[in-house]
């Protein structure tokens, strides 16, 4: 891939650069995605699954959607675009990766200046008394019940309509508002409060960059749009910022 003189120049001089990353990172690795065709959202309705009335009409429908998901990417491993975030990470003063993925990748490829924005599939936790489960069996698809009280355990996850953690939160927008350079990476920028983070940063003065296979519905408030694949892109480019001098 070309990368422009603009981008390059930028990164080379770039303090503060932030990463906004989606379910399109982790599709190398084999983790479908919510959007595309063959995503999740093809057979189900985000409405059906992911939001606290679904859990509450039918749990162990929701419980087994979410380990069969805990088995798939119990499987995989990060591919080469999680090790470049990962090694990104040591090329600038300050790096944030801030991620709407709740699969772990990012972590078991080495980066450690993580937000997750939408929570995380490996914690679970009680509805009634809040109480985190423990170590559980990810292939019991009846809905987990409280060791504490009995109430039912959902995955600490963020559904429609639930407030994202708001320290999260917080240090996104920060972290957007001071970038350098913001980078949208494998994400369709359809769910808010995260699809206003490259927003926010390119307002603020950041040099704003997407890396997908598509043009998104936010492509047109950004500098440059790097369509193809995020593993592909992400090695070029972090090889291309070495040989610039960083
Ligand atoms: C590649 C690739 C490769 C593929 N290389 N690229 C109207 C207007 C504005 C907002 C709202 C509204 N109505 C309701 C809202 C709010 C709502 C929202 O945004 N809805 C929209 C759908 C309109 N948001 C919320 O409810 C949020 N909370 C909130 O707003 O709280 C405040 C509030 C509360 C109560 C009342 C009022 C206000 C919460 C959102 C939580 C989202 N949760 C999920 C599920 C998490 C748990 C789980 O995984 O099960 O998060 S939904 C799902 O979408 C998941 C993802 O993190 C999120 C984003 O998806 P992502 O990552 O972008 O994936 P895709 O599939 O959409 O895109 C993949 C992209 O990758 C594509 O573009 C591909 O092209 C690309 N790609 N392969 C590069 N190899
Ligand atoms: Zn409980």
């Amino acid at each position: 891939m070309e990368f422009s003189d603009k981008l390059i120049e930028k990164l080379s001089k770039a303090k503060n650069v932030a990463v906004l990353k989606g379910a399109g990172v982790s599709a190398e690795s084999g983790v479908p995605t919510f959007r595309d065709p063959g995503g999740i959202w093809e057979k189900f309705r985000p409405e059906e699954l992911a939001n606290f009335e679904a859990f509450m009409r039918d749990p162990d429908f929701v419980w087994s959607w979410y380990q069969h998901r805990r088995e798939i990417m119990r499987d995989v491993t990060p591919n080469a675009g999680h090790y470049a975030l990962a090694e990104m990470e040591n090329l600038f003063e300050n790096f944030d990766l801030i991620t709407q993925n709740i699969d772990n990748l990012h972590f078991r490829a080495g980066s450690r200046n993580v937000t997750e924005l939408h929570g995380n599939i490996e914690r679970n936790f009680c509805i009634k008394c809040r109480h985190f489960a423990g170590e559980i069996d990810i292939t019991e698809k009846k809905v987990l019940k409280c060791e504490k009280c009995g109430g039912l355990v959902r995955p600490d996850v963020v559904w429609f309509g639930e407030m994202l953690p708001m320290e999260a939160l917080r240090h996104a927008e920060e972290a957007a508002a001071n970038a350098d350079v913001f980078f949208s990476i494998g994400t369709s920028a359809e769910v808010y409060p995260a699809a206003m983070l490259p927003v926010i940063a390119k307002r603020a003065g950041a040099y704003s960059v997407e890396i997908n296979l598509n043009r998104t519905a936010i492509s047109y408030e950004l500098d440059e749009t790097l369509t193809g694949k995020s593993g592909q892109i992400l090695s070029e480019l972090v090889n291309k910022i070495k040989e610039a001098g960083k």
